[in-house]
């Protein structure tokens, strides 16, 4: 095997006011993400993961665009563009709203921010939303301006992340609750601080809309942590598999459902709303679905054991061959010491089967427990 590619950086894959900051500290591997630098890997995928668990970390998430909707119309527009029913939103909450085309297709699964009656921040994961929303905008005749501001979203996750935070900001920050924002002051400057992020071990999201006191907060995290242990941290993959957050573009894509994607948890569709979508959902609800989305938890519990792939279209295959259904995300949990994997599954597969003989990438096979997500690991009988 020859050694691990470089990615060449170019003006065209946008940095972050943090990324030279992330490359003092060590970053050892980035992903593209919005056309930016996402950074993967700091000591490893798996010290990172314990870390995370048990200190605190700081994540340059600027590569989470903030699509703003402004002026009379924006609520509508968002509401064109979700199933979930927003009209009840207050200014000051986080909302996830999968975001969902005319047929029913994902476009993507933003965190989306009231800011006042008429303002919203749709918080993207990876496409291109801002074109969607320009273009519904435009051909509907909306009185809105839809934009891409100058904001870098930097998370601040883990168990002392409460503790780091009020150092920063003051005890007040602590009061924030769950899928909450405030603004909130550092040296002068005031900025959106929600209670969120990309893992399930707590904490904020500071969305930092100027680059300077961005880069003076990122500093003042590190060195009021110290003795917190504060690290560089990044979006982990083991921690978000055991703790079930899908990731757009790996686990689903535009090219599958809300439905298959399992999203409907977040939306009930007898609720009328102008969704753009509702009527082809309502359809395919009441039709069936050919495909789910569903977690695998490989049996023996012997170390990582990677399925096999079909090389064309990254089917996961069963004992005889036959494609199951596209691979999302696999990673070896070490906490629960299994392999979880989830998979966009053919429904003939699961329909009346807990379990699955699934082929590895070491020519053996193995059984699968099929789950729903997020895992049930008691459910499963592992500890
Ligand atoms: N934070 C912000 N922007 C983002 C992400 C984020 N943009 C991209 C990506 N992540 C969007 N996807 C998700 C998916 C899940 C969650 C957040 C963003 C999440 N889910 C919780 C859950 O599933 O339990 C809570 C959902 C809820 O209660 O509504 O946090 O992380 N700024």
């Amino acid at each position: 095997m020859s050694a691990m590619p470089h990615l060449a950086i170019s003006n065209r894959l946008r940095s972050t006011p943090f990324t030279s900051r992330v490359q003092q500290h060590g970053v050892k591997a980035f992903t593209v993400y919005n056309h930016m630098l996402l950074p993967t890997e700091f000591e490893s995928v798996e010290a990172d993961y314990w870390h995370l668990c048990e200190h605190v970390q700081v994540w340059d998430v600027g590569v989470e665009r903030q699509v703003d909707i402004k002026g009379p119309d924006a609520q509508r527009l968002v509401q064109w563009m979700t199933p979930r029913d927003i009209s009840k939103v207050v200014v000051g909450r986080c909302v996830y709203t999968p975001l969902v085309d005319e047929h029913g297709y994902l476009i993507n699964d933003p965190v989306a921010l009231k800011l006042a009656d008429d303002h919203w921040w749709l918080s993207v994961a990876d496409s291109d939303v801002l074109l969607w929303a320009k273009g519904l905008a435009t051909a509907g005749k909306l009185d809105v301006t839809v934009h891409e501001p100058d904001v870098w979203p930097l998370a601040v996750q883990g168990p002392k992340a409460d503790d780091l935070m009020a150092r920063v900001f003051g005890d007040e920050v602590k009061d924030i609750r769950f899928f909450r924002f405030r603004s909130m002051p550092f040296e002068g400057h005031s900025m959106n601080v929600a209670r969120s992020g990309w893992s399930k071990q707590g904490g904020f999201e500071i969305y930092v809309d100027d680059a300077s006191v961005g880069m003076k907060l990122y500093d003042a995290l590190f060195s009021e942590g110290e003795d917190l242990n504060v690290r560089p941290g990044c979006p982990n993959l083991i921690e978000r598999m055991e703790s079930g957050l899908l990731s757009f573009g790996n686990d689903m894509t535009m090219r599958h459902t809300v439905l298959e994607s399992g999203l409907d948890s977040f939306f009930d569709l007898d609720v009328d709303t102008d969704s753009l979508s509702i009527s082809a959902l309502r359809q395919q609800k009441a039709a069936g679905l050919d495909r789910r989305i569903r977690g695998l938890v490989l049996s023996a519990p012997a170390g990582a054991k990677p399925v096999a792939i079909d090389p064309i279209n990254s089917f996961v295959l069963n004992k005889d061959g036959q494609p199951i259904g596209r691979l999302g995300t696999q990673a070896w949990s070490p906490r629960y010491r299994h392999q979880l994997v989830t998979v966009m599954m053919e429904s003939e597969f699961f329909d009346g089967s807990e379990s699955i003989e699934i082929q590895l990438l070491d020519g053996t096979s193995e059984s699968a427990l099929i789950m729903s997500i997020p895992f049930d690991f008691a459910a499963a009988g592992i500890t």
